[in-house]
């Protein structure tokens, strides 16, 4: 600091808010983000993304999209009308990633190893760029349980498939477990945005369990295999919903403890295209399933509205 105020300098440069990253990064000069397309060496991170304040995550690129115009709207930012938002990460041919002001939009695929990806450059984009103290949300779509299809979903804990809160990899050929825990006053926060009276479609609190498959490890019966009965699917789906487990996802273990392994708050709003309990496949008609996907982006845009605007 002494040696910045004698230089002249007004403030030191400030480092991003996130902990416990590689340090090693500090000497990749440049450090190549492969799978957004894009290189340290030939972009200002922090001028280009040291705003960043929200990073919103979705399956899709068309969704995530729309997600980045409602902000837009919302934060009645406007674009020049000849100019469209623009896929920042169109070079890597792989992620969707679009910037709002201070709210990043990126799509992540489907399933664990996918966002997983995402979130290491993610979160080395936030660091490179000294971000201070960034949300990240996914805003995903998700197979409830006991729930009325069209119902929003927020996260209170992700678990694996055997219902432990952990993420769990292979690092060096050893199992390695990280923490799957998700900010609950965030949670919360998200939650009290909800208008019981207004909205027309509920939000509830549970647990999710995480899958590596959308099929057998959610205990469908419709897939290529299945080597169970009805009635066992139902007597598992029933444990669940005993145990407070409200969806089924594929992301969210892995979500949550990358983001809080760099000590970033985080949390995941889902919108529930089918009851488990009462079915297997996706019957909503495409329109409707459009209507729903806005739901948990509309929550998530008045959490960014009130932490931007105050209202
Ligand atoms: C929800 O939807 C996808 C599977 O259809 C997957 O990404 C998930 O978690």
């Amino acid at each position: 600091l002494v040696r910045h105020m004698k230089m002249g300098c007004k403030k030191p440069p400030r480092e991003s808010t996130l902990k416990g990253l590689n340090p090693c990064l500090r000497c990749l000069q440049p450090d190549v983000l492969y799978h957004l397309g894009m290189d340290t060496g030939s972009m200002n991170f922090p001028k280009i993304f040291g705003d960043v304040r929200f990073v919103c995550m979705g399956g899709t690129p068309e969704r995530m999209e729309r997600f980045a115009h409602m902000i837009m709207k919302e934060l009645s930012l406007k674009l020049h009308p000849a100019t469209k938002l623009r896929n920042m990460a169109e070079d890597g041919h792989r992620f969707a990633l679009y910037k709002v002001g201070p709210v990043l939009c990126a799509s992540h695929g489907m399933g664990g190893p996918s966002i997983s990806i995402l979130l290491h450059e993610l979160l080395k984009m936030m660091h490179h760029a000294k971000c201070q103290d960034p949300v990240f949300i996914r805003i995903g779509t998700c197979g409830g349980i006991g729930l009325e299809p069209g119902t929003v979903a927020i996260t209170s804990e992700a678990l694996d498939g055997m219902l432990r809160p952990y993420h769990e990899t292979i690092v060096q050929g050893k199992v390695v477990q990280h923490s799957s825990k998700l900010d609950q006053c965030l949670t919360q926060e998200l939650l009290s945005l909800a208008d019981p009276c207004e909205d027309e479609f509920d939000t509830v609190v549970g647990k999710t369990v995480c899958t590596n498959d959308f099929y057998e490890g959610q205990t469908r019966l419709d897939g290529a295999f299945c080597d169970y009965t009805n009635p066992s699917k139902s007597a598992y789906l029933q444990g669940l919903l005993g145990q407070g487990v409200i969806n089924f996802d594929m992301e969210s273990t892995a979500f949550a403890a990358l983001t809080s392994r760099a000590g970033v708050r985080s949390a995941v709003v889902s919108i529930t295209i089918i009851n488990r309990m009462e079915g297997d496949q996706v019957l909503a008609s495409r329109d409707r399933l459009s209507e729903w996907e806005k739901r948990p982006q509309e929550l998530v845009a008045r959490y960014i509205r009130k932490a931007m605007l105050g209202q």
